[in-house]
């Protein structure tokens, strides 16, 4: 093999070797990146919009213990779903604050229930066309279309019962 072919060919195996690493460290914050997220609102028990080790720990805890209730390790949307009628919900938008009746500023279960239910009529009104108003429903958008529908809708009853 003459030098400069050598050289050549030496470069290509060592962009291969450094390329899926490259592209692991620059992995861009996708949809899929910012869904893995939606617990941290719910860790931050003091809300000063970061996680310490203790609030980390504490979620990781729940996790374990209460959230993945099929103990598989991991949190499937099911489990992440149901998420609101185990611990105080995080509130995100005005319409969740209406239904913090105690005005602890998260949406304890049966506060996020009453608010789900009032959803739900909202859902029939608006024969499943009505835009999604809080972030509890955000878990019941399967479809990501910013609406819970008619199908959808059904999933939400059943986890309302
Ligand atoms: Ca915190
Ligand atoms: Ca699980
Ligand atoms: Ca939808």
């Amino acid at each position: 093999m003459k030098p400069k072919l050598q050289h050549i060919v030496l470069s290509f195996f060592i962009l291969l070797a450094v390329l899926p690493a490259t592209s692991r460290a620059q992995a861009p914050v996708d949809k899929n990146d910012e869904a893995d997220k939606w617990w941290q609102a719910w860790a931050d028990t003091n809300r000063d919009g970061s996680l310490d080790d203790q609030e980390l720990q504490a979620w990781k805890n729940l996790e374990k213990e209460r959230i993945d209730s099929n103990k598989d390790g991991q949190i499937d949307d099911n489990e992440k779903r149901l998420v609101w009628k185990l611990l105080p919900a995080p509130i995100t938008t005005e319409q969740e604050r209406k239904f913090d009746a105690d005005e602890s500023g998260w949406l304890d279960p049966d506060e996020a229930r009453k608010l789900l239910f009032r959803r739900v009529e909202f859902i029939f009104e608006t024969n499943g066309k009505g835009a999604i108003k809080t972030g509890l429903e955000e878990f019941y958008d399967s479809n990501q279309d910013g609406v819970i529908d008619l199908e959808e809708v059904k999933i939400l009853r059943e986890d309302l019962r």
